[in-house]
């Protein structure tokens, strides 16, 4: 089968409702990447599309995770009915470098996590390193419990993507199509692509994701990596499946793919958890996140597919025991 019938029946897989979700408003929106070091700068957008003037304010609170401490800083805004907000995160968060951010819907007048199912977002990361820049969409969770009331069922200050409090995480991230990497010696680095990826067992674990990766021509490969809280790291250093030489040379490929450009490689992949670790607790198939961002000049980065759903992930554990 074709790279493109594939896509197109793994599309048509994704059409069943519960597996892919319209990207519908939401109780909780997660920021997958923020990057305030120096040279480039992230504006945050939260947007309440409520129209209703006697239910329609709420308090959102943005949590920001730093990659390098796994340590988070808050921030807390209100937004009145049909009112948007955006920040960039060196004014937001000051002090932190870089990572991701989740922010979700409070209670006017406590601290209380509330369904509030109005909010939306985007995130606009300007990378001066790469002189690149992209926007993305928020990753949506919907609250589910009932409009205004409490989210945390079972009180314990968490963020639940379970299903009950918020909607479940997926249980594997396919990412449909990746460009053969080029190393920046091989003709510029017009072919690097980064994913990020962020774990949702908690700070205190490691989290392993088990990659297959599929060439052109249905030949697959496995792979393992690595990382803390969050990270954001080139393909290559994922695989050398991702190389372009290694798929072009080593592999039974399809020569006439990429169609128009013979020699180009493509190919697409499928993430699973493996396992994630602290000092005390191992815990199986562990959810996470991941987008892949394109960091040439045209950069683009999208919302991942996903298959099936999961329900062990929180915001945002601190226990090295997870929940
Ligand atoms: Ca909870
Ligand atoms: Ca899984």
């Amino acid at each position: 089968m074709s790279t493109f019938c594939r896509t197109l029946s793994l599309l048509a897989l994704l059409a069943v409702p519960a597996a892919a979700e319209r990207n519908d408003p939401g109780s909780l929106l997660i920021f997958p990447e923020y990057d305030s070091r120096p040279g480039s700068i992230t504006f945050v957008t939260v947007t309440n599309t409520s129209s209703d003037a006697i239910d329609g304010s709420i308090r959102v609170h943005f949590n920001y995770v730093d990659a390098e401490t796994c340590l988070k800083s808050d921030a807390m805004e209100t937004l009145t009915p049909r009112d948007t907000i955006t920040v960039t995160t060196m004014a937001h968060a000051p002090g932190h470098s870089r990572g991701y951010c989740f922010a979700y819907a409070r209670a006017l007048t406590s601290s209380q996590a509330v369904t509030f199912n109005h909010l939306v977002g985007q995130v606009l990361v300007l990378d001066g390193a790469h002189a690149s820049e992209y926007s993305m969409n928020a990753l949506v969770f919907e609250g589910k419990t009932a409009p205004g009331t409490s989210t945390d069922l079972d009180f314990d200050g968490l963020r639940d993507l379970d299903g009950l409090e918020y909607g479940a995480t997926p249980d594997k991230i396919v990412i449909p199509r990746f460009f053969g990497q080029v190393p920046p010696s091989g003709g510029g680095d017009y072919m690097r692509a980064e994913l990020v990826l962020l774990g949702l067992t908690g700070t205190r674990f490691t989290t392993t994701i088990n990659f297959l990766i599929y060439n052109d021509n249905e030949e697959g490969f496995s792979s393992q990596f690595s990382f803390d809280c969050w990270d954001r790291v080139p393909l290559r250093q994922i695989s050398g499946a991702f190389d372009n030489a290694f798929l072009s040379l080593a592999t039974n490929n399809d020569p006439t793919e990429i169609l128009g450009l013979p020699g180009w490689e493509s190919g697409w992949f499928e993430m699973d958890g493996g396992a994630a670790s602290s000092s005390t607790t191992t815990v199986l198939d562990p959810a996470f996140l991941a987008v892949l961002v394109e960091a040439q000049r045209l950069s683009s980065a999208s919302l991942p597919f996903t298959l099936g759903s999961q329900t062990n992930g929180a915001l945002l554990s601190q226990s090295l025991s997870g929940h």
